[in-house]
């Protein structure tokens, strides 16, 4: 097979096919720890099996146990999610070009090979989806019910969007730049995903078109052959097999920017549960999150004997200053040491040793970053479901 032809037979054909497993084949159950929770683990192309969410767009969830394999979640692990069931049946990267319009004084368009022809930089971030944990949401709300799995850490390489711009030339009165990637709505009430960035962020030098993840080309299903890459901001705004930047006079308020992806307009992004907020803006950076991953809800440690406790901690960009660990259910904490800075966009890892006393605990880990933001006791509530950063709870028994 050339190479066109494998990115071919990656395409949303192909892709449909495999979402179903081999004939015969008895797919793997697993069950998400909330009502409603029954998946199968399903393997994709580049992807190894991957808890399905939906298979039409594909949505898969990475499964929880990779995130104690390492700080950086490998390519086939990483999730994936995509709103459109019109996927691109195949990219060429010879012809793949990306264009540059709007308020603009060159338009321009830009190849992959334009695209690797300019100085590179490398930045390691996490991308979560808004919706990670929603399917823990009490009251449940509507929207794909994920576990803790819509989130992945991985090392992005590409250009500065700030580069193109400024090569495009914007024009005074730019307010924001919108996004468009390839795949499209089969329903044609479905509008196109479409997102957008005001001009400062797009222009920040951060926000990346980005051609290479964790060293090798994007997986097909993140993106390949370019994506958007918004350090911090959530998931929504990383536009994967981006094709189209315009630049506008105006904010761009198409259906995924209003009423879709937008939070409560105040300091929690939270209301009572239930009830409607009273104005809304757009999602924007991460809150903080920690997690145990070598650690399973419900399992056994040995008691009386030193135990490592680890996991990981992110932010929306500001850095992961400490990270507290309680084994008594919140009633005293620990610190914990912290591991490699990889970066303030990246997971960071933490670990701690521990004795347990026989019987069960509620171990529990909280993180603060360094503007002194930390995650609440009890969860918040928005109708979207989204944000959830809750101090998260894992029950062992030490025996
Ligand atoms: N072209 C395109 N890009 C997209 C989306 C999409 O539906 N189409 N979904 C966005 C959302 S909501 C998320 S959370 C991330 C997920 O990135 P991943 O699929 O690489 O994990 O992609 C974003 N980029
Ligand atoms: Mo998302």
């Amino acid at each position: 097979m050339d190479r066109r032809t494998f990115v071919r037979g990656l395409g949303a054909g192909a892709l449909l096919g495999s979402g179903l497993l081999a004939k015969g084949a008895a797919a793997q159950a697993v069950k998400l720890p909330f009502a409603s929770g029954e998946r199968v683990l399903v393997k994709y192309p580049q992807k190894r099996a991957l808890i399905q969410m939906t298979a039409r767009p594909p949505q898969l969830e990475t499964p929880f146990s990779v995130f104690n394999e390492g700080v950086i979640t490998p390519n086939d692990a990483f999730f994936v999610r995509y709103h459109l069931a019109g996927l691109p049946e195949s990219i060429d990267p010879d012809t793949f070009k990306i264009g540059i319009a709007g308020k603009v004084d060159r338009p321009m368009s830009v190849s992959l090979a334009d695209l690797k022809a300019m100085d590179a930089v490398e930045i390691i971030a996490v991308n979560q989806c808004s919706g990670n944990s929603r399917g823990f949401f009490e009251p449940r709300v509507a929207g794909g019910q994920l576990a803790n799995g819509a989130m992945g850490n991985a090392r992005w390489k590409g250009v500065p969007l700030k580069v193109l711009l400024d090569r495009a030339g914007v024009q005074a009165g730019a307010r924001q730049v919108r996004f468009d990637g390839l795949d499209v709505a089969v329903d044609p009430d479905t509008p196109d995903f479409v997102k957008s960035l005001d001009i400062d962020h797009a222009r920040d030098g951060e926000v990346m078109v980005a051609y290479q993840m964790n060293g090798a080309d994007i997986p097909f299903l993140n993106g390949f052959p370019v994506r958007l890459v918004v350090p911090g901001y959530y998931g929504t705004y990383w536009v994967k097999h981006l094709s189209e930047i315009m630049v506008l006079d105006s904010v761009f308020e198409g259906f995924w920017m209003k009423p879709a992806y937008r939070i409560p307009d105040n300091a929690c992004a939270c209301v009572e549960p239930g009830k409607a907020p009273a104005a809304t803006v757009p999602i924007g950076r991460f809150d903080v999150r920690s997690f145990v991953t070598s650690l399973a809800d419900g399992g056994a440690v040995k008691a009386g004997e030193n135990v490592t406790v680890r996991g990981i901690a992110f932010d929306g960009g500001y850095g992961i200053t400490d990270v507290a660990l309680s084994i008594d259910g919140g009633k005293s904490w620990l610190d914990t040491r912290l591991g490699t800075d990889h970066g303030r966009y990246s997971f960071r890892e933490w670990r701690r040793v521990v004795r347990f006393a026989p019987g069960e605990h509620k171990v529990m880990v909280r993180a603060v970053n360094r503007i002194g933001q930390s995650q609440p006791r009890a969860p918040l509530w928005n109708p979207a479901g989204y944000m959830r950063n809750v101090v998260e709870t894992v029950r062992v028994r030490a025996a």
